[in-house]
Formats: structure tokens, sequence, C-alpha cells
């Protein structure tokens, strides 16, 4: 499929003519491309042609800093190009070994010398500029982790719930999220070849499974354990949601064709739930997993990217049809789905008690970034913390960190060092934490508003609102802000979410809930922040003096009719 005069057609439907990414990706030689020579290359500090984006299949993506872009530009300078690297972490846990070493590079090779945690339980370097690549590459490789299809056109990092207290049934979940991914990846030795010098062997192995022009799209998958849905399932393609009897893992609830982009001013993207296709037993995962991005890398768009993902798949071929494929291909046939239900998504911020009788720290780290900043050392409490340590850290998906499993006689000494470096502050409001920002500005050459930046600022506003109706520290709304109507902070699945439009104004959508099982509907468009202020002032007095008995404000916004509910996202959304 590397020509794109050919026309997919899927199911005797006629799409079009495939994409340019499906011929850089046909041409690539199984994600080669030139990047070696690239990579040999002093003139450019960045990637060239098709290796832009190849680049980003080995975990990758090239950026520059946007807030001395123009600065550059009339010094008749190129862009400041870098690479933002994004590792491989299954499940999010990483040993204190790991976290030292990737703390030493992040503090010594990168322009920002920081260690940011993602909404995808893992991290990322930003800044790292090409003479640091291979050595980073290689670094990460010697403390046995990978960046390996954390970006580009294939399953990502495997996402699984963060709940270290229920230690059997997390370790037997865990277990299945490092399988999937495992099993999903690229087969292609050109990580090995390109970035740590491994010996140059003729592809045999067609990519049995993703195939030589890897998937249409992007493709997501997560391992949850109700009822904490801190994965936020419907952002996902695939999600095994865990079933267990008597604590002990017995079978999945697959759930498929979730997803939250979008794109402003294109009323055929929308971000939407995924669909419940029923209950498997554990040892039909992989064959499920397989089938599921086998029937999404055949019948999912390949030449119009926007509507490339399983999401848009399933809404034109139909669940069923889908569904029947994926029974079909994996020779398995799904069962009722069992109940189960969501009550949250978010993590128990301090210390908690397993059931093995170890403790856990869970740590807010406000979006995610750890850095040394004045009076609040962050990332050197956390070396510090990793210098002692005997458990593990885990990463959670709402960008915080857990240090795990840690023994009665070391609980004092760890709470010590967090205390000392600021990362325990009693100050930080509930309504903080349930607060999240995509990384934006400056790095994101996507963002059209700030995130990160604005979020803490913005917060205190609401914190402020909240206190002023009256409304207790535990009373909170799940607040999502992201720069770009991509959603990498999951604005589509918050109680109010704003998605930037331009600097300083956003799209204001309201109406999700706190379990993330519902879509938020746009309220106002292309709003100002002080606009948005003046909405949420008037919208929170009523919800603390109108609202039922524990009725968060997402469920009052759709009893109260102030935004319609949406169902059906295709119908709804735009409506
Ligand atoms: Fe994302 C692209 C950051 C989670 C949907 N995302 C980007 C890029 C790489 C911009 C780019 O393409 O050049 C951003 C890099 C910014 C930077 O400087 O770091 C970026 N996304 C992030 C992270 C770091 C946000 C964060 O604050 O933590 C998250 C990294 C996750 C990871 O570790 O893998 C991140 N991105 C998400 C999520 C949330 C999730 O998966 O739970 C989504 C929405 C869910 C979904 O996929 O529907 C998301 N990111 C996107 C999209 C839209 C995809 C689409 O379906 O159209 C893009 C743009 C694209 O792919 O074309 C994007
Ligand atoms: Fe960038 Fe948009 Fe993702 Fe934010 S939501 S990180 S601005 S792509």
């Amino acid at each position: 499929m590397s020509n794109n005069n050919v026309v997919q057609t899927v199911l005797g439907e006629e799409l079009g003519p495939l994409s340019d990414n499906e011929r850089l990706k046909g041409e690539s030689d199984f994600l080669r491309g030139t990047i070696e020579q690239d990579l040999q290359d002093p003139i450019t500090g960045g990637f060239t042609a098709d290796n832009f984006q190849l680049i980003r299949f080995h975990g990758m993506y090239q950026q520059d800093d946007r807030d001395i872009r123009g600065e550059r530009t009339k010094q008749k300078l190129e862009p400041l190009h870098n690479v933002m690297l994004r590792a491989r972490m299954p499940g999010g846990i990483i040993t204190p070994e790991q976290w030292l070493a990737i703390d030493d590079f992040a503090g010594e090779n990168t322009m920002y010398g920081s260690i940011r945690l993602t909404t995808r339980q893992t991290f990322q370097f930003h800044g790292v500029l090409k003479p640091h690549i291979k050595s980073m590459h290689q670094m990460l490789n010697k403390i046995g982790i990978d960046s390996i299809a954390t970006a580009g056109d294939v399953n990502r990092n495997v996402l699984c719930t963060a709940n270290p207290m229920q230690s059997e049934l997390h370790q037997d979940a865990y277990e299945w999220a490092k399988k999937i991914s495992e099993h999903l990846l690229p087969k292609t030795r050109a990580y090995a070849e390109i970035w740590l010098d491994g010996e140059k062997v003729e592809e045999t192995d067609k990519e049995p499974i993703l195939g030589s022009n890897y998937l249409p799209r992007k493709f997501k998958t997560t391992v949850v354990i109700p009822p904490h849905n801190d994965v936020d399932v419907h952002a996902n393609d695939l999600n095994f949601v865990a079933i267990a009897e008597n604590g002990k893992l017995v079978g999945f609830n697959v759930l498929v064709g979730g997803g939250l982009a979008m794109t402003h001013g294109d009323t055929s993207t929308y971000p939407r739930r995924a669909d419940e296709f029923g209950f498997i037993a554990l040892d039909d995962t992989l064959a499920i997993a397989e089938a599921v991005v086998s029937t999404q890398r055949d019948w999912g768009n390949r030449s119009n990217r926007k509507n490339a993902k399983t999401k848009y798949t399933l809404d034109r071929v139909g669940i069923d049809v889908f569904k029947q494929e994926v029974e079909r291909r994996a020779d398995v046939s799904f069962q009722p789905v069992r109940p189960y239900h969501f009550t949250d998504r978010g993590d128990r911020i301090g210390w908690s008690e397993g059931i093995d009788g170890l403790y856990h720290l869970s740590l807010f780290i406000e979006n995610g970034r750890l850095l040394d900043y004045p009076g609040k050392p962050l990332k050197t409490g956390l070396a510090e913390i990793a210098k002692v340590h005997q458990g593990d850290f885990r990463m959670t998906a709402n960008q915080n960190l857990i240090v795990a499993r840690v023994s009665a006689d070391q609980k004092a000494l760890i709470d010590r060092l967090a205390r000392e470096h600021g990362l325990i502050n009693d100050e930080v409001s509930e309504q903080r934490k349930d607060s999240m920002a995509c990384v934006s500005l400056p790095t994101c050459p996507l963002a059209m508003a700030e995130a990160e930046r604005f979020l803490p600022n913005f917060v205190t506003q609401i914190e402020e609102l909240l206190q002023k109706h009256q409304l207790p520290n535990s009373d909170t709304i799940i607040l999502r802000v992201t720069g770009c109507p991509n959603g990498c902070a999951r604005a589509m699945l918050a109680e109010v979410g704003l998605v930037g439009k331009a600097p300083g104004r956003y799209n204001l959508h309201l109406g999700g809930n706190r379990e993330g099982t519902r879509v938020p509907k746009m309220y106002r468009e292309n709003i100002t922040v002080d606009e948005i202020l003046s909405e949420l002032d008037t919208l929170i007095a009523r919800w603390s003096t109108e609202r039922y008995t524990n009725e968060g404000f997402g469920d009052f916004m759709i009893r109260a009719n102030v935004v319609q509910e949406v169902i059906v996202s295709k119908r709804d959304f735009h409506a």
C-alpha cells in the first residue's frame, strides 16, 4: 500500500486515495527511513522529510521552543530543533535505580531539565538536542527502558490502573498490560539497529500483526480495575475491564472505540465513548487484542487521517459488524458483559496501606512537571527518595506519582524527605488535585492556547468561586484544560473542559461526569478567561443551592438543562 494513487476500499465502500503518511510508512523499510544519515548530519539540528514522522515510531517528536521561535527567525537562525522523548512504561512502574538514571539524564542533557509525567502513565524528556539522542537511547536501554511505539501509528503505551493497595489483583492486571504491550509491539529491528548499534538484519518477519504499513492511526489500550477509572477508558481504542472473583482476576469485559480528539470546525470529528463488546476469559485476551487491532488495521480509514481512528471505523461499518469480525478473527465469542461500575478517576493523594501491609504514598505533582522550583525542589526530592526507597514508583494516568511498597520502618523517612522537598503539601486543595492540563506551550507545536502554564492560577480563581458559594473543600469539579482540540488532558471527559481556540480564548464544555462515562457538550465558544469565570460564577452559584445531595457539577448541568446530554456522539455532540 505504498502508492498514494491507490484508492482504499473497505467492505465495498470507497474511502479515497491513500494519504501521504501511507506512502511514507510503506517506503520506510520497516521504520528505518534515513534516520541514521540525518543523525550524522551536523548542518541541521532537525530531521528531514519522512524522517520527521518516522522518528515518532521510535518514541520521539521533533520540537522547538515556541517562546523563542520568533526571535530566532529575526536573527535568521533555524528554529532550535530538539526532540521530546516519551518512554514505554506499561502500567507506569519504574524502579528507584531507573528513576535515578532518568533524573540524571534530564538534569544533565535536556534543555528544560525536567521530567514530565504524562496522562498516559509514562515520562517525557523535553529538549534533547541531536548530539544527545543516541546516548539517551543507550542510557535507557542499559536500565531496561525503551521508547518503541510510544508515538506513531501503532499501539501506544498500555495503561493499567495504578492501585497498589489490592496488590495481588493489581499484579495480575499489570502483567496483562505488559503482555498486551509486548504482543502488539512492532517487530522491526529498526530501533535496535539505529539507536543501540544492533546488528543489521533483513526483516524476515513482515510485521504479522501491524502490517508493513502499520496502523491507520495511533491506537490506545488500557487494563482497568473497577471501580477506579483512573485510566479513563473512554479515551481509548481498546479496554480490558478486569473482572475479579474473590479478589482473583477471572477475565475481562472488552470495550472498544473510545477517543477524544476533534478538529475545530470539522463536524465529522468528535470525542466518543467506547462500546461494550462483551466478556472474555483470560486465555482469550491476546487473541482478542490482536483481532481488534487487525480489524482496525484493515478497515480503518487510510485516506483521511482525521477520520482514521477506531471510533470512526465503528461508526462507519457498524458496531455489530466490527464486533462479529473480531469474533471471527479471534475465534472467540463474546459472552454477556459482567457487572462492573466506576466510581471515580482521581488518585488517593497521601498515604494508604495495602492489603499486604505495605504503605503507598501518592504524590500530587501539579501538571506532572518534575523540576526544582524556588523553595520547592521537587525533582531533587524524588531523587533523594529514590536513593533510599526499596519498593518501586508508579506513574499514574493523572500525571501523579506513587512511592509504592514502602515498609513500615521506611515510612517516616520517606514522609520526611517528601515534606522537606515540597512533594507533600497539606495546603493543596481537593479542587487542585481534580484539575489537569496538557503540556501545550512552549513545546507543543499544535498548541493554540496555554494549558500547563495557565492552569495553576486558573485553579486559584476556581477555588475562590467555590469558596464564594460556600462549597466545602471536598466538593470539587473535575476540571481539565487542553491547549487545542486534540484533547491530551482529556478535557472531553471532564465536568468542565476548556479547549484552546486562540491565545487567551477557549471553548467551554460542560456536562461530563465524575466517573468519566459522559462526554461534555460545548456551552460557549471562543470566550476569554474572564468570560469563562463569569459563566462559572453563575453556574457554581446554582449548583451550590439547587443540587441534590451529592450531585456532581456535571450531572447538575444536565439535569438543570444547561447543556444537553451527549448519548451518541455522532448524533449529539455537534447538534
Ligand atoms: Fe497527545 C499529539 C502530548 C495524551 C490526543 N500530544 C500530541 C503531541 C505529541 C503534539 C504533536 O503531535 O506534535 C503533544 C506533545 C506536547 C509536548 O510538548 O509534550 C502531546 N498527549 C500529550 C501528553 C504529554 C499530554 C500531557 O500533558 O500529559 C500525553 C502523552 C501521553 C503518553 O504518554 O502517551 C498525551 N494525547 C493524549 C491523550 C489522552 C490519553 O490518551 O489518555 C489524547 C486524547 C485521547 C485520544 O487519543 O483520543 C491525545 N495528542 C492527541 C492527538 C489527537 C489524536 C487524534 O485522534 O486525532 C494528537 C495529534 C495527532 O495525533 O495528530 C496529539
Ligand atoms: Fe498539544 Fe493540543 Fe495535546 Fe495540548 S491538547 S499537548 S496543545 S496537541
